[in-house]
């Protein structure tokens, strides 16, 4: 270890990392970090960006009809959001927060199931028993989302150990915000992943508010990537709202985890242009010239400029992308409603494999009616 070197200078702070950046304001990209993705890819990319907004509007709507109880959505993070699942691979999974459907639906979770799991209904992966939004599905590599702050970021690091011991190639791409990092789970999680070098891709979805809280008041450091290198992780800061540096950090962050260097943690800085969830009014704590900067700085809208300089889309192709999600949207909706609520059995079903005697009584006392009386009374 170098001597102590002179007292002020000890104290003398870095600049904050560059914010990589590809796509520049008049549509070009950056070839330093282009990922050089084909126009199929682009296209794919748009379209589920397009998805995750439209949906967020109507389930929107579904919540304030009363049809659904709540939902989180992810106005303005659909580059982060997308753009990062589109890095990962196949094999990988990705451990959500609770603002990400669009990944899992383009990860391959059936419309149809995550409809379902909006209404809590008999067709549901979790049977009713979480709150809308809180999606989990196999098949897709989505582990269940995690409302508790922070705890998906220690099932992430725990998942890809257990994978790194078993000899496999798989990482997992956890995404929280900025308010997660102040959570122990952020602390243990990004320790254990930097000593044991595990392959994990921490994206930090810096959306400038935890509900009310702004980041001035979350954090002391100026940046959340410089906490990386406190546990021996690279930290990057990425402009969230453009779609071709998030791929590319993340990418380059995949490729670490493979060639057996560990972590990366990747500040993805963009801005939640709406509610935190149905349950707020952000005008009760957000002043109103805030957003401006930020609509200006759409990620949609960015991505389809640089589309349409390409002339790969037009209004056209939008508007037939729009009709077909509304249409399959509305029949998923139809068929949720239409499916019964959980049998009342299955309360009691998933954590044991033989129900101890009490659950057993209590399963037989709640099948004779809700309205039994209490053999207390
Ligand atoms: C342990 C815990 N504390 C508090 C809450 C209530 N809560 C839900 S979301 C949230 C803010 C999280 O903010 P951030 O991590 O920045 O994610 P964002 O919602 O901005 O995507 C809080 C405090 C919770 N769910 N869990
Ligand atoms: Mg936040």
């Amino acid at each position: 270890m170098d001597p102590m070197p002179d007292i002020p200078a000890t104290f003398r702070s870095e600049q904050p990392a560059r914010v990589v950046r590809v796509l520049s304001d008049d549509g070009t990209l950056d070839p330093r970090h282009d990922p050089r993705l084909s126009e199929s890819e682009v296209l794919e990319i748009y379209r589920w960006m397009v998805t995750t907004r439209q949906l967020d509007e109507r389930l929107v709507a579904l919540q304030r009809q009363g049809r659904i109880g709540f939902h989180v959505g992810s106005l303005g993070e659909e580059a982060a959001i997308i753009g990062a699942a589109f890095a990962m691979r196949t094999r990988d999974w990705l451990f959500p927060c609770y603002r990400e459907f669009g990944a899992a639906l383009m990860r391959g979770l059936p419309l149809q199931t995550f409809v379902d799991n909006m209404f809590g209904n008999a067709n549901d992966t979790v049977r009713g028993r979480q709150m809308p939004n809180h999606s989990t599905h196999r098949a897709s590599g989505w582990a269940s989302v995690s409302s508790p702050v922070g705890t998906q970021i220690t099932q992430a690091v725990g998942f890809s150990w257990g994978a790194k011991i078993d000899g496999k190639d798989v990482a997992s791409l956890v995404y929280f915000g900025d308010g997660a990092t102040s959570s122990t789970d952020f602390h243990s999680g990004m320790n254990f992943a930097g000593v044991f070098k595990v392959p994990v891709v921490f994206l930090c979805r810096n959306n400038g508010w935890a509900i009310s809280v702004p980041v001035e008041r979350q954090t002391a450091t100026r940046t959340f990537a410089e906490k990386g290198p406190a546990y021996g992780i690279p930290g990057v800061r990425v402009d969230g709202n453009d779609v071709f540096a998030v791929v590319s950090v993340v990418r380059e962050a995949v490729r670490r985890g493979e060639q057996g260097l560990g972590p990366t943690l990747v500040e993805a800085i963009t801005y939640r242009m709406g509610g935190h969830s149905t349950s707020d009014d952000p005008n009760r704590y957000r002043a109103t010239d805030e957003l401006k900067p930020w609509a200006e700085r759409d990620p949609l809208e960015r991505l389809r400029h640089y589309l349409e300089r390409r002339v790969w889309w037009d209004d056209r192709k939008e508007q037939a992308l729009i009709a077909d999600i509304d249409q399959r949207f509305r029949a998923a909706v139809a068929a949720a409603e239409k499916a019964p609520p959980p049998a009342l059995e299955t309360l009691f079903e998933d954590v044991y494999e033989k129900p101890p005697w009490h659950l057993q009584e209590q399963r037989v006392e709640l099948l004779r009616g809700v309205r039994a009386p209490s053999s207390h009374s």
